[in-house]
């Protein structure tokens, strides 16, 4: 299986952490941002959207980091990861679809204002809205919870921990969220969680 990803991009590390801690042989293959790889032709046969991260596996091409943790999850991780009975599988689900939306509008598209200029869904004050949205849906649930779903760990907790991680970076100061700096730190302390790419 590859995995194609770029070494300073969240939603690539969602791909990283779940195969790190199923513990699955991939290849990963490093799209250079820098070189502009993501948008050449040859790449955007594999995702249409000049975007990463994205797996090919076998004849299975994936180009959403939502639909990569759901594949890996089922493919590799049995129940734990993502159960297939409807109801916690749906549960899973609403926190990796916070992930695909506030986050990403907010908390991701905040961080890439405020460090490379670039806004593409309003200005950053907009995105930081939908920022401390997901922020407080996310520190409410900890309260009464140590695990975004099914009591824990699961791809919701993936799915949402690397742009909840940086947030200060999009301006969001994580102070006034003592849950979610506590849930931060019990993701890292899995059992081979890995670290980022080391920039
Ligand atoms: N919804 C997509 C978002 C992916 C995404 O935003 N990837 C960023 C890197 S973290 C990217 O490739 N940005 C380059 C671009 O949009 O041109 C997913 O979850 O896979």
């Amino acid at each position: 299986m590859k995995v194609y990803v770029w070494k300073h991009s969240g939603n690539s590390y969602k791909l990283r952490v779940l195969l790190a801690l199923i513990g699955v042989e991939y290849e990963e293959v490093m799209v250079n941002f820098r070189m502009h790889e993501h948008k050449s032709a040859d790449y955007r046969k594999i995702n249409p959207r000049g975007q990463v991260p994205a797996i090919v596996d076998g004849e299975m091409v994936l180009w959403d980091s939502a639909a990569c943790l759901v594949y890996i999850a089922r493919k590799f991780g049995g129940k734990q990861w993502l159960p297939s009975a409807p109801a916690p599988m749906a549960e899973v689900m609403n926190w990796v679809s916070l992930a695909g939306n506030e986050m990403l509008y907010g908390l991701q598209y905040a961080r890439r204002g405020l460090t490379r200029g670039i806004c593409s869904a309003g200005t950053v004050e907009q995105m930081q809205v939908n920022g401390r949205i997901a922020l407080d849906v996310v520190e409410a649930r900890l309260a009464t919870q140590d695990w975004l779903a099914l009591g824990h760990p699961t791809i919701a907790d993936i799915a949402c921990f690397p742009y909840v991680e940086t947030a200060p970076e999009g301006g969001m100061p994580l102070a006034p969220y003592p849950r979610i700096t506590a849930w931060l730190a019990r993701c890292k302390a899995l059992p081979q969680w890995p670290a980022r790419w080391q920039t």
